[in-house]
């Protein structure tokens, strides 16, 4: 037998699919998300029994590369085919992954009603604060000031009124057991994020009720900028209006 000195550093997680390449633009966060939930899965052994739900949007992605059992849901409708999964089948463990104008926008009556029901299940939100698969129109979470396809002159309150702060509302909710806000601009961040979504996963293996996680993400090519540009951005002006942190935790 060969001896060799070398450590494995990398190694692919069991719950994403092998030989498969990321068709995300350069600089966006959605497959560091992704790796980060297939990390979680594997280390609590939830792989097999897991059924994740994917939603539309970029988010749809998830639906192909990680290697569980996963139904797609219509747009805005996670949260609602996810009840459905986790009522009828509750020994399997249910998440949601969706984008913020699925989840706060078309999906909002889904979503916090989910919330408030106190379903147990955990929802997986990525904040870019546009519609990035349609081509960067204003969502849900765009910012004031912030220019899009449609918001040429940036958001103002009067034609547009005002962003949504997700992981806030959420934890208004009763039924919500932890909702957090993370981001993934440093590897400090991307640590806590990590644990996050272990906090959201444990949250409904206790049975304790509705699990959320808000990732404040990049989407490069609709803010044109580059991907560094894009981190900055998020420092610079994504904190400010929407801060990190645990809002709710029982
Ligand atoms: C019922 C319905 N309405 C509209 C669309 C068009 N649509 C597809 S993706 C998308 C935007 C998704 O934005 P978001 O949820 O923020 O996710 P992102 O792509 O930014 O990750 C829209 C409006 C659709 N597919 N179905």
């Amino acid at each position: 037998m060969i001896k060799t000195t070398e450590k494995s550093v990398f190694k692919l997680p069991k719950s994403l699919k092998a030989g498969m390449k990321f068709p995300f633009c350069a600089g966006c966060d959605h497959g560091v998300a992704i790796r980060l939930v297939a990390e979680v899965l594997d280390e609590m052994n939830l792989r097999e029994k897991t059924i994740a739900v994917a939603s539309i949007g970029c988010s749809v992605m998830l639906y192909d590369y990680l290697d569980t059992d996963c139904v797609e849901a219509p747009h805005g409708r996670a949260l609602a085919a996810a009840t459905g999964v986790k009522r009828t089948n509750k020994d399997k463990f249910v998440l949601t992954y969706q984008g913020d104008g699925d989840f706060a926008s078309i999906g909002l009556a889904e979503s916090l009603h989910a919330a408030l029901r106190g379903e147990k299940v955990s929802a997986i939100c990525i904040n870019n604060t546009t519609y990035g698969m349609t081509g960067g129109q204003a969502g849900p979470t765009t910012i004031m000031g912030q220019i899009t396809k449609t918001s040429p002159n940036g958001r103002n309150e009067e034609y547009y009124g005002y962003p949504i702060k997700i992981a806030e509302q959420v934890a208004l909710c009763d039924g919500t057991a932890y909702s957090a806000r993370c981001s993934l601009d440093s590897i400090a961040n991307i640590k806590k994020t990590k644990e996050a979504i272990r906090k959201t996963f444990e949250v409904q293996l206790q049975g304790l009720g509705f699990g959320f996680v808000e990732i404040l993400s990049t989407c490069p090519t609709n803010w044109h900028l580059t991907p560094q540009e894009s981190h900055e951005r998020v420092r610079n002006e994504l904190f400010q209006v929407y801060p990190l942190g645990v809002y709710k935790e029982v």
